[in-house]
């Protein structure tokens, strides 16, 4: 394995700029292989042999590799420079692990049905009306539970992984013309503080 840790995934997904942000808030020098997703990459004999369920971001770092985007991301925390994005009063981390856990199980999907609607219909298995209807019914349900305790950030104060999650999904919702019907009330709020952080600025897609 390489002295120097190396990111696999390309710049437009979203738990890729997650990984991204982590790692440049704690300064961490490293190569990156764009396995792009849009190329079907992630399914190719060589990116399965690095993540057989065919997804990025994987890393190779300090003689492991790591695939699932949370894991990574905390592991980068956990041993970094920067400021932790773990909280560590045990009820604040607590809705952290929850918001985390509801956006990779239901939010990434309901908000890529509708940000891949119009960006990415592709990835979506085309476009589908009925099914663009339950991504914004989801996506409401999903913005309620998830902005609870906003302040403006999703556990406070201070920004933490579940920001770093959930900030580069709402970017591609941002981009559509799904942008009003979602992106209101304390999502709206939180977005404006979000769009404030440097490794997030940072790290924005080329959308060519
Ligand atoms: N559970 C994975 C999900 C990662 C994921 O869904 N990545 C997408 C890109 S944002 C992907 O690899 N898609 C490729 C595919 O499904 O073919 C994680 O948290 O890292």
């Amino acid at each position: 394995m390489a002295d120097k840790p190396v990111l696999y995934g390309f710049n437009g997904s979203t738990y890729v700029r997650t990984a991204r942000m982590v790692l440049m808030d704690n300064e961490v020098d490293y190569d990156q292989v764009h396995v792009n997703v849009l190329e079907g990459e992630p399914k190719q004999p060589e990116h399965l042999k690095r993540h057989p369920f065919g997804k990025v971001p994987v890393m190779d770092i300090d003689d492991m590799r790591l695939r699932e985007c949370d894991a990574i991301c905390r592991y980068i925390d956990e041993t970094g420079k920067g400021p932790s994005l773990q909280p560590d009063d045990p009820k604040t981390r607590a809705k952290m692990n929850e918001a985390i856990s509801v956006f990779t199980s239901y939010g990434y999907d309901a908000l890529m049905g509708a940000a891949g609607y119009h960006l990415f219909p592709e990835l979506i298995g085309g476009r589908n009306d009925d099914a663009l209807s339950k991504s914004l019914a989801d996506s409401q349900t999903l913005n309620a539970l998830l902005m609870d305790w906003a302040d403006p950030f999703i556990c406070g104060k201070e920004p933490t992984l579940a920001d770093y999650m959930l900030a580069p999904m709402i970017y591609y919702v941002s981009l559509t013309p799904e942008a009003d019907n979602i992106i209101t009330g304390k999502l709206a709020r939180w977005w404006a503080a979000v769009q404030e952080i440097e490794s997030f600025k940072a790290t924005e897609p080329d959308m060519g």
